[in-house]
């Protein structure tokens, strides 16, 4: 499969892959020092999903994403500071460090926001699909959830919806092992990309660690919602490495999974993988480490900038509101 991509593009999506593992691994840093102003799911492990996806994307298509949202944030956009602002809470931003963590929204590049409330991304993914229809652009939308969201009756509205009046929706689905604090053979019957079989929609099972095999799979159905053919639900099979929340074992009084099962899965984590592809494919050591050097600087200012941003003032506490 590598054959098939250009060098260029597969080191690009282990950059873009990187970027956002880079991010993720700071905050975690300054969330354990107190530095944020409020909670952090990290998205860690499952950066080959958002990436693989978003690489067919541009800014006139729409993404929905949910409360894990960084990783989607920094796919569609690659405003790495406006991000780590946002999540700092300062004026400078993406939403004026009023929206933090669970908001990270920017309208001008189709992300229509990460979402607190489980399984609300899909809704608003399946309007913009049919804004997208009515426009006749060729535009897609694409909405990303977890298995937990899943189990919303909003999935099965939004299939029948999109299958009756085929929308270029694209539902994918992060199965990444859990819910909360639940496994999902637990909380969760059946598998999950069967529950478009029903409406007639195509869906898949995929391997979510492995950034080709996502990158397949996402341009096959987007191509087909391009083309009017309707939508598409993709069940990336992936892990959550970090915790639900940051610091949740100082909460929690029981654990739901082991050490020795998140260091099995270490293993086969995505960007591991990816660095195997590049081996493969001989690209040139000094040329990744090249990269990656850039990348870490890039994430260092992002993150300096944060930190010496102003916090919004009070006076525009009441700006950006509907009522
Ligand atoms: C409507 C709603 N119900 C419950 C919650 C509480 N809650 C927050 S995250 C979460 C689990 C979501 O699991 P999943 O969709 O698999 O996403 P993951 O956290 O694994 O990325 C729940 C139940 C919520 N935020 N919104």
């Amino acid at each position: 499969m590598t054959a098939s991509l250009s060098n260029e593009l597969l080191l690009d999506l282990y950059s873009r892959m990187l970027r956002i593992r880079l991010v993720e691994e700071r905050l975690a840093q300054v969330q354990a020092e107190g530095e944020l102003p409020g909670p952090v799911h990290l998205y860690i492990g499952q950066e080959a999903v958002a990436i693989g996806v978003c690489a067919h994307l541009t800014d006139e298509d729409w993404i929905a994403s949910t409360h894990r949202g960084h990783g989607h944030f920094l796919a569609k956009s690659r405003e790495t500071r406006k991000l780590v602002a946002e999540v700092y809470g300062r004026a400078t931003g993406v939403c004026g460090g009023k929206g933090g963590s669970m908001h990270v929204a920017d309208i001008s590049k189709g992300i229509l926001g990460a979402n607190g409330i489980v399984g609300g991304g899909i809704g608003l993914a399946t309007g913009a699909a049919l804004t997208a229809k009515t426009q006749g652009k060729r535009r897609v939308s694409v909405a990303f959830f977890g298995d937990g969201a899943a189990n919303q009756g909003v999935l099965m509205e939004a299939l029948n919806i999109a299958a009756l009046w085929k929308l270029p929706l694209i539902l994918v689905c992060e199965n990444n092992g859990f819910s909360e604090f639940s496994p999902t053979e637990v909380v969760t019957a059946g598998e999950i990309w069967k529950r478009a079989s029903p409406f007639g929609v195509p869906s898949q099972a995929v391997d979510g660690n492995d950034v080709l095999a996502v990158y397949a799979a996402a341009q096959e159905a987007i191509e087909r919602a391009r083309r009017g053919e309707g939508p598409t639900l993709l069940e990336m099979r992936t892990y959550r490495l970090r915790g639900h929340v940051e610091a949740e074992k100082s909460f929690l009084s029981k654990t739901y999974r082991t050490d020795d099962e998140v260091e099995t899965r270490r293993a086969v984590e995505p960007l591991l993988r990816c660095r195997a592809l590049l081996r493969e494919a001989k690209i040139d050591d000094a040329a990744v480490s090249e990269m990656e050097a850039r990348e870490r600087s890039e994430v260092d200012a992002a993150f300096e900038y944060a930190a010496q941003s102003p916090w919004p003032e009070a006076k525009t506490a009441f700006q950006h509101m509907f009522a």
